[in-house]
């Protein structure tokens, strides 16, 4: 049975990447910082229903000796580092933070499996935010990179970093570039669920204003569930190598809450107003990615339209809010408040 060791596990990401590769046979670790709320912090895992088969294991990836330690007790054949401080806008409020989890904590985690299991596959998850003030229409793997956040530029050190071990250690390191991708377990401080479980809040008659920044900025947006999967198709090939993986379709934050509203019988013009503190120092305009090559090489494409992942999550929202006005709070998910 082939070992996946996964930082960021309780995560967006981790939870579906765990529950992907349960399917396909791995024995799954993760690691998980150790918080005061641990009944709380394993909540994705167990919305999947996965919390019980997964092996959790304390460290953190600004502690080199703990993933050390990790490494060598689990003897992973599949790293995947998906742990971050991810939030873009929270980066300008602790960019050292974010430079020591995003940008050194990947460091960390390679340099652990440098020393403790130099055979095992690297995954780093890179990011479409790297490209930043790009003015290139379209985005690839040859996409020159013109980073804007703390979170950007701490990304871009990892993904050079993964390269570097790559070429420098004849690591089997990947990076894939990912463009902003969706769930029901999106963490709610994202403009996605944010608008998504305003709707459901809306709708509901819990209140009756969503409050956002940005309209204008367009994002090329997929569904996680498909996006894990093309992490472990990187780590299948014998070459290891950088992937673009996008859907190729750009919409505005303004026509993903027509979306959204739309869904539920509302009208977004009703309902939303804007809030200049929401506004980001700098943003990124607008992002469309070419994931040709993941598509030829890996054989991978999304599948999940963005209509159908807008109901997903508004569905899902609309239940977790029902279940807590019921007084139960089956499914619900921790809420970290917003932006
Ligand atoms: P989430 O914010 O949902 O998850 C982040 C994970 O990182 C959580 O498990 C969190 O743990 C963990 N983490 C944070 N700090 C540390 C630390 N110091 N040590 C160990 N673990 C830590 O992110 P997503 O799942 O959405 O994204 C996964 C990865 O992919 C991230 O690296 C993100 O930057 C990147 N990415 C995401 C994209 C997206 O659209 N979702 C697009 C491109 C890249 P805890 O639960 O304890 O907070
Ligand atoms: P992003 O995602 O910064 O692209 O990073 P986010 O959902 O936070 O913002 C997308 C766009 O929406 C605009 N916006 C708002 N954003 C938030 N969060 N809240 C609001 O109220 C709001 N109003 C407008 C933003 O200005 C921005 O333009 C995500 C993260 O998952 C990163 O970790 C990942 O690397 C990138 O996607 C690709």
């Amino acid at each position: 049975m082939a070992t996946a060791f996964i930082s960021g596990i309780t995560g967006q990401d981790g939870a579906y990447l765990a529950q992907f590769l349960l399917t396909k046979g791995y024995h799954v670790a993760g690691l998980i910082r150790r918080s005061s709320s641990s009944d709380t912090n394993i909540e994705r895992l167990r919305w999947l229903g996965i919390a019980g088969e997964v092996e959790l294991l304390d460290g953190d990836l600004g502690d080199l000796s703990s993933l050390i330690r990790l490494m060598q007790a689990v003897q992973p054949d599949e790293v995947y580092n998906l742990g971050a401080q991810s939030f873009v806008a929270a980066s300008w409020q602790q960019p050292l933070l974010t430079g020591n989890v995003t940008g050194l904590g990947a460091a960390n985690i390679l340099e652990a499996t440098r020393i403790a299991r130099p055979d095992a596959r690297f995954y780093q998850a890179s990011s479409s935010e790297m490209y930043g003030q790009t003015t290139d229409e379209t985005q690839s793997e040859s996409t020159p990179f013109k980073p804007c956040s703390p979170y950007a530029v701490a990304k871009l050190y990892a993904h050079w970093m993964t390269a570097t071990y790559r070429d420098s250690f004849k690591m089997h390191a990947s990076s894939g570039i990912l463009f902003n991708h969706e769930s029901p377990l999106r963490g709610i401080e994202f403009v996605t669920r944010k608008v998504t479980d305003g709707v459901a809040r809306i709708k509901l008659g819990l209140t009756r204003k969503l409050l956002l920044g940005n309209l204008e900025a367009k994002r090329d947006w997929g569904h996680a569930r498909d996006y894990v999967q093309a992490m472990w198709l990187m780590l299948q090939q014998e070459v290891p190598d950088d992937y673009v993986i996008a859907t190729g379709r750009t919409v505005s934050i303004r026509a993903f809450c027509e979306i959204a509203f739309n869904y539920a019988g509302l009208n977004f013009a009703d309902h939303v107003e804007i809030c200049p503190t929401l506004m980001r120092p700098t943003d990124v305009e607008s992002l469309i990615g070419d994931a040709a090559k993941a598509q030829a090489i890996l054989g991978w494409q999304p599948k999940i339209s963005l209509e159908d992942m807008v109901a997903e999550m508004v569905e899902a929202d609309l239940a977790r809010h029902k279940s807590r006005m019921a007084g139960s709070h089956v499914g619900e998910l921790a809420n970290h408040g917003s932006q």
